[in-house]
């Protein structure tokens, strides 16, 4: 069952040339994937090249990383489900302790299957967000992981198809088709959740996105790792696995920046480093401002009857539920949440099943003020004295309770036209991205680095960091 066969058309660990439905519904939609992937996937001359890649071959804990030269149209796309742990029960909600469902239960039919397309729905996006990347790497260590990320938002769509074609019969191919379908920012046709539909064309963009959108991605799949619904925990349990090299890529990315950016202060004091080609660190700060709040959006709504719901019918779990929680039904306790009545922001006491998006954004904000401080300690070193902050949980939302009004960085509720006038404070603006654009120019020669970043303290899979990461 967890042996993965890495020769067939589509590699896979779950017995599909045993399967024929299945393995047909999966065999038309590849060449459509395809051509999604040449289409939207990485723009340039880059699908031709050989890159040093980690593919996943097996789903065991030590064998899953298999690492050598691909051609991207090459790597092996499939699907790895780790295998069932018999005789695991859910975990929280009014279904505690009850089997897991290997089967998709009717009466939550509709839910999972949203659930699954959302999902499912931010991988492909991803990629088309950073499809231009290619074009201005820094150096071709950072090429590498941008298409390592790339590759594994690939295999990840592939996941949510596996489940949609598996388990949710002919709506289950339409979503999957449907998939290939949206197209991040068409008005169109948009991707599901707004962080998706934002255009991400600069590389401080890219990590930025990198260390908050995908480390949503961290929480949301440990939750639905939680799930009752046994293939979608399996499933979203080993896309964590890969998960975790893309948030290193964003908070090392950020790194780098704010080291060079540093460096750059102290060699020429009270100079502005746009002098020099970097970036300062107002901007870097402009970065996380957007990418910060867009990503608290990805949570959902403060108070939401839909995240009750997924909890008491054991679909969608809290962090860790099992290893972190001693009860589990969640019932009579009650969790205070700011709220903004009659134009004043006070507070309510909400059950704390309907809070649940909130306790998760709990976590979400600790691990990111985590990287935070990792960055601000890398400042002090170098003795500046910018920190980096994150503003509010409150500040410049689209989601939930915050998105009727306006609020400033600390959190404080305040007028439109205040919040209007310092825009330009808090968001990159079109001079910075020219500015961006201006700077990032292609450095592909090995070894070398571009100006605005610091070379990376390791490489990859122990190669040196001047490694020949791509061969051009
Ligand atoms: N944008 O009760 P509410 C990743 C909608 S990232 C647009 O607040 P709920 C990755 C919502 O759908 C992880 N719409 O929300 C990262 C609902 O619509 P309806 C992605 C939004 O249902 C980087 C309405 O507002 N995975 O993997 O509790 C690279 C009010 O609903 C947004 C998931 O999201 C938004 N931001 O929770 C690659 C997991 N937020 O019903 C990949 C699956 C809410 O009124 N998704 N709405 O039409 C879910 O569990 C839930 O859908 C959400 C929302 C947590 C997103
Ligand atoms: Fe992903
Ligand atoms: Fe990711």
């Amino acid at each position: 069952m967890s042996e993965v066969n890495r020769y067939e058309k589509i590699p896979n660990n779950v017995n599909l040339s045993h399967d024929r439905r299945l393995q047909r519904a999966l065999e038309h939609w590849l060449p459509k994937y395809q051509s999604w992937w040449q289409d939207m996937g990485p723009c340039g001359d880059w699908q031709d090249k050989d890159i040093y890649l980690r593919t996943a071959v097996s789903v065991d804990a030590d064998g899953w990383a298999d690492f050598r030269y691909v051609k991207m149209p090459d790597y092996r796309w499939g699907i790895f489900v780790p295998p069932a742990t018999p005789g695991r029960t859910i975990g929280f909600g009014d279904v505690a302790d009850q089997p897991v469902w290997d089967k998709v239960p009717g009466e939550h039919r509709n839910i999972l299957r949203r659930i699954i397309v959302t999902q499912g729905d931010t991988e492909p996006a991803s990629v088309e967000q950073q499809r231009m990347l290619g074009n201005t790497a820094p150096s071709l260590y950072d090429l590498r992981n941008l298409f390592q990320v790339n590759v594994e938002e690939g295999r990840h769509l592939w996941a949510m198809v596996y489940l949609l074609q598996s388990y949710f019969g002919k709506d289950g191919r339409e979503e999957a088709e449907e998939l290939l379908q949206r197209r991040s920012g068409n008005p169109d046709k948009p991707r599901i959740l707004d962080a998706f539909n934002q255009p991400c064309s600069d590389w401080l963009s890219f990590f930025a996105f990198t260390m908050f959108t995908d480390r949503d991605g961290k929480y949301q799949l440990a939750s639905l790792a939680e799930s009752g619904f046994d293939p979608l925990a399996r499933t979203c349990k080993f896309m964590l696995t890969e998960e975790a090299h893309h948030m290193f890529v964003g908070v090392t990315g950020i790194e780098r920046i704010l080291q060079r950016t540093a460096q750059i202060t102290k060699e020429d004091p009270g100079e502005d480093v746009r002098k020099h080609g970097c970036i300062d660190f107002e901007t870097v700060q402009k970065a996380v401002n957007f990418w910060y709040s867009y990503s608290l959006d990805l949570f959902g709504g403060e108070i939401s009857s839909n995240a009750a719901q997924y909890f008491s019918t054991g679909i969608k779990g809290r962090y860790r539920e099992k290893d972190q929680y001693t009860e589990h039904a969640a019932l009579d306790q009650f969790k205070s949440v700011p709220v903004v009545e009659n134009g004043i922001l006070t507070s309510r006491e909400v059950a704390l099943r309907n809070a649940m998006n909130e306790v998760l954004r709990d976590e979400y904000v600790v691990d990111c003020q985590k990287g935070v401080d990792r960055w601000n300690k890398t400042l002090e070193k170098e003795g500046v004295d910018f920190r980096v902050t994150l503003p509010s949980r409150r500040f410049h939302r689209h989601q939930g309770e915050y998105s009727n009004n306006f609020f400033n960085r600390e959190g404080d509720l305040i007028d439109e036209a205040s919040f209007r006038a310092k825009e330009k404070d808090w968001f990159l603006q079109s001079e910075d991205f020219s500015y961006l654009d201006s700077i990032m120019q292609p450095c592909y020669e090995r070894g070398k680095m571009a100006n605005w970043i610091a070379a990376p303290r390791k490489g990859i899979n122990r190669q040196e960091p001047d490694f020949e990461y791509v061969k051009l």
